[in-house]
């Protein structure tokens, strides 16, 4: 996500490595760095003077604390602003009324179907929702199918009226929802631009008709600084209530994210990660600054860990590692829970300092071999690793398709866990560690 930005800002970061304290030399290159960065990650301009002039004066200003460096504050700075410019904290849904009502709006393909059956799918899992889906974009063919295929895989109603008049099948859907007990109505819109007075205007009557609690904007992240002037402009006619960006799975830039909020005084409430309907996050104006900034998402990661662990799993093998009864069952469950996060690299992406290592590749066939290497152990020999003599690895080897030297491995560095675990063991006995590293709670 906004990788040549991370980079470019990574690099002024580091021209106040090794430097004893902030001055208005050292730091005027670096502020230069950050300004470039951000004018070609096609950060509105306006955004960038504002936001540079607010990092000038606070690094300039900045008294030197003593237990950082200098890079580390400019960071801190940047940080902070980056934060206030993508929103300070997080927006959530204001669904008063019962049903509530969401209007998509937007550009041309810009993603309204897709996070409209994302929300409802997010609302139902999250918040116990029963939601109805509302096709009302009648111009566009097979946009009704769109939805209603959409509608199905996730289990949500999705009504469609008469298929040709949409301020009738808007007030129809809620009337509809009112009769049902769907307590939450996403209403889906054709796609339009700004200037189309006739498309506007039809936009405008749904929301005068529908009354929504939200109207939602989706913008394309991957789109060019016009996207954040449409969007003052369906703003200026309909008063919308939030953004939800999508595509920042793609290389987008940064831009639309970075400008959206400061152009419209609008925040974005969610962002969409990828095609899959449960590709939508919460959007995080902090947990986005430290992805930029390079350093992690450490937050999200320990979130998306406590999702898709199995948490008593996770607490017996947490009591084990302490007897330092750890074994190769042990190490299965774990790659098993680990697999269920996806893939390695979306994992380490997350990870603090690893985005900046771009070049490192995760090797994901390793995980594959050793699981088939575990595999082909016996389960008593998973079970006591030490009976694993010469003639049980070279069965192990032939089992798995593995060479000899890569079960000798294994088995070593499961050794050497083990040994680790038990040091762990004994300082925590003595009282010198706190709590446990590994807390799964
Ligand atoms: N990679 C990725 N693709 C997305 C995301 N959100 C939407 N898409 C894709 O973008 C394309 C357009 O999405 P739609 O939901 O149909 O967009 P729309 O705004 O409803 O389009 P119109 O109704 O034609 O205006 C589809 O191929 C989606 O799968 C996302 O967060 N990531
Ligand atoms: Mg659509």
């Amino acid at each position: 996500m906004f990788e040549n930005l991370q980079e470019r800002l990574s690099e002024a970061f580091k021209l106040l490595k090794g430097k004893g304290k902030i001055t208005e030399n050292n730091v005027r290159e670096a502020l230069r760095q950050v300004k470039m960065s951000l004018l070609s990650a096609d950060v509105n301009y306006k955004v960038v003077k504002e936001f540079m002039d607010k990092v000038t004066s606070k690094a300039l200003g900045e008294k030197v604390i003593k237990s950082v460096t200098p890079d580390q504050q400019f960071v801190k700075i940047v940080n902070d602003e980056l934060i206030d410019l993508l929103g300070g904290k997080e927006h959530g849904l204001d669904l008063k009324s019962r049903p509530s009502i969401i209007l998509m709006v937007g550009l041309q393909g810009s993603g309204k179907t897709t996070v409209a059956a994302k929300l409802a799918f997010w609302l139902k899992k999250k918040s116990g929702r029963n939601p109805l889906l509302v096709a009302d974009d009648i111009y566009r063919p097979a946009a009704i199918e769109q939805l209603e295929i959409l509608g199905k895989s996730i289990d949500v109603p999705v009504f469609v009226g008469d298929r040709k008049d949409s301020y009738k099948i808007a007030k129809e859907a809620v009337n509809f929802a009112t009769m049902k007990g769907n307590d939450v109505v996403i209403v889906d819109t054709a796609g339009r631009l700004q200037i189309d007075e006739e498309m506007m205007k039809e936009v405008e009557k749904i929301a005068d008709l529908t009354k929504p609690d939200e109207i939602l904007m989706v913008l394309d992240s991957m789109a060019g600084q016009d996207v954040v002037n449409a969007a003052a402009e369906f703003d200026r006619r309909l008063t919308i209530t939030g953004f939800v960006v999508t595509k920042l799975d793609g290389d987008s830039r940064g831009g639309v994210a970075l400008s959206a909020k400061y152009v419209t005084g609008k925040s974005i409430k969610f962002v969409g990660v990828g095609e899959k309907l449960d590709q939508l996050d919460v959007f995080y104006p902090d947990r986005m600054a430290s992805r930029i900034l390079g350093m992690g998402d450490v937050v999200s990661l320990v979130e998306k860990v406590q999702e898709n662990l199995d948490k008593k799993k996770m607490e017996e093998m947490e009591k084990r590692l302490r007897k330092a009864q750890f074994t190769f069952d042990d190490f299965q469950e774990q790659l098993k829970q680990v697999k269920k996060m996806g893939s390695l690299s979306s994992v380490l992406e997350m990870i603090p300092g690893v985005p900046k290592m771009k070049n490192i590749k995760v090797d994901e066939d390793q995980l594959v071999h050793v699981e088939a290497i575990i595999n082909s152990m016996t389960k008593e020999e998973r079970a006591n690793p030490g009976i694993i003599n010469f003639s049980r690895k070279k069965r192990i080897a032939a089992g798995s398709g593995r060479t000899l030297s890569e079960v000798s491995k294994l088995i070593k560095s499961y050794e050497n866990m083990k040994k680790m675990i038990k040091q762990f063991g004994k300082l925590e006995k003595r009282g010198k560690l706190g709590k446990f590293p590994f807390q799964f709670k």
